[in-house]
């Protein structure tokens, strides 16, 4: 398996020499930050994290994500202009010694919590979605601004996105997803390069938003619109896991069992009683899942793919230092010395 860190770029108060000590550490997962997304990415910008990522022994293999733009999701406006430049960056990406590619099908929201810095017993502090602050929110009567939300949505704009979701539906979404992994997959396997789709966080919809990459039967579904070695999942157990009716070791059995998995997203997640959560440190006592179980299950269908620690809390003062909420240096670097002692201990290699 391979070993694998996310960094922010330039502007990231985690630096790659840091990055680099972490014991066992190969690539970086990044991408181009400066570009709008649906724009063709600079060659010199992918070749500037090539040779960054390469001062410090590290290999710049990794993209996560290249975005999907509403239009695409949405079948309109500028679609095929946009899949056109999708394709582009898959090729220059893949010229710069890219093999994977993480993206997502989450229609206006990446993932979604009510809090960032919640503050747990011990002093530490992660990220939560709590039930009673949501209730009671409606994005098409209230300006609501939850953290980790795109602010370059106008509230008009978010209303208007709203509304369009609503009109075509799940099965509209489902149509759209077709159209844009028939025209981008062939392309991405002459290139070499794995498409690994992340699931939806969480897997469920929100305020009335169709959300379909969430559960075993649709991932199925997603997986048999294109057979092919490039269309993957970016199977992240907190993403998934954060909803009771997912079975994480179980479904990582599978996909790896069927070479279905680009990239594993690991970390754990702590369910509440009425279905909140909150993003605990990866130990699997400290959460719901059970994280030996899903590195036994890697190891023992011979995964060899990427996998990174995810989202970490923020500890020793660290909250301080300008890291994004969930990805700061020290818990990460921890979760990933963890995962190493569970893949080593069930016998498996990082290479
Ligand atoms: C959260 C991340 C997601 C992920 C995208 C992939 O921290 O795991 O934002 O990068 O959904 O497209």
């Amino acid at each position: 398996m391979k070993s694998s860190f996310r960094w922010y770029g330039k502007d990231d108060p985690v630096s790659l020499e840091y990055i680099a000590q972490i014991p066992g550490m190969r690539s970086i997962v990044t991408a181009v930050y400066d570009v709008k997304p649906g724009e063709v990415w600079p060659e010199e910008s992918l070749e500037w994290i090539k040779n960054e990522c390469e001062k410090y022994g590290l290999v710049f293999d990794v993209v996560e994500s290249i975005p999907v733009t509403e239009d695409v999701k949405l079948g309109r406006g500028e679609r095929d202009r946009h899949i056109d430049n999708y394709i582009e960056n898959i090729k220059r990406c893949a010229k710069y010694g890219v093999k994977c590619i993480t993206y997502n099908f989450m229609p206006v929201f990446d993932w979604t919590r009510t809090q960032l810095d919640k503050k747990a017993d011990d002093g530490s502090t992660s990220l939560v979605m709590y039930w009673d602050q949501m209730k009671g929110l409606d994005p098409l009567k209230d300006d609501i601004h939850l953290p980790g939300w795109d602010s370059s949505y106008t509230q008009d704009e978010v209303r208007e996105l709203i509304k369009a979701y609503q009109e075509i539906g799940e099965e509209g979404l489902w149509k759209n997803i077709e159209y844009f992994l028939k025209k981008i997959i062939p392309v991405a396997e002459e290139c070499d390069v794995k498409m690994a789709l992340h699931p939806d966080d969480p897997p469920y919809p929100i305020f009335g938003l169709p959300r379909v990459i969430t559960c075993e039967k649709n991932l199925d579904r997603y997986l048999g619109i294109v057979d092919s070695p490039s269309n993957t999942l970016c199977l992240c157990t907190g993403s998934l896991g954060s909803a009771k009716f997912n079975d994480i070791p179980s479904l990582v059995r599978k996909y790896s069992s069927e070479k279905k998995i680009g990239f594993m997203h690991i970390r754990n997640v702590k369910i509440l009683e009425d279905g909140s959560f909150e993003e605990s440190g990866h130990l699997s006592k400290d959460g719901t899942l059970n994280m030996n179980a899903i590195i036994k299950a890697l190891v023992d269908t011979g995964f060899d793919g990427y996998f990174r620690p995810d989202h970490g809390r923020m500890i020793w003062q660290e909250i301080d230092s300008n890291a994004r909420p969930g990805y700061g240096l020290y818990d990460r670097a921890l979760g990933s010395a963890y995962i190493n002692g569970l893949i080593e201990a069930n016998g498996g290699k990082i290479e």
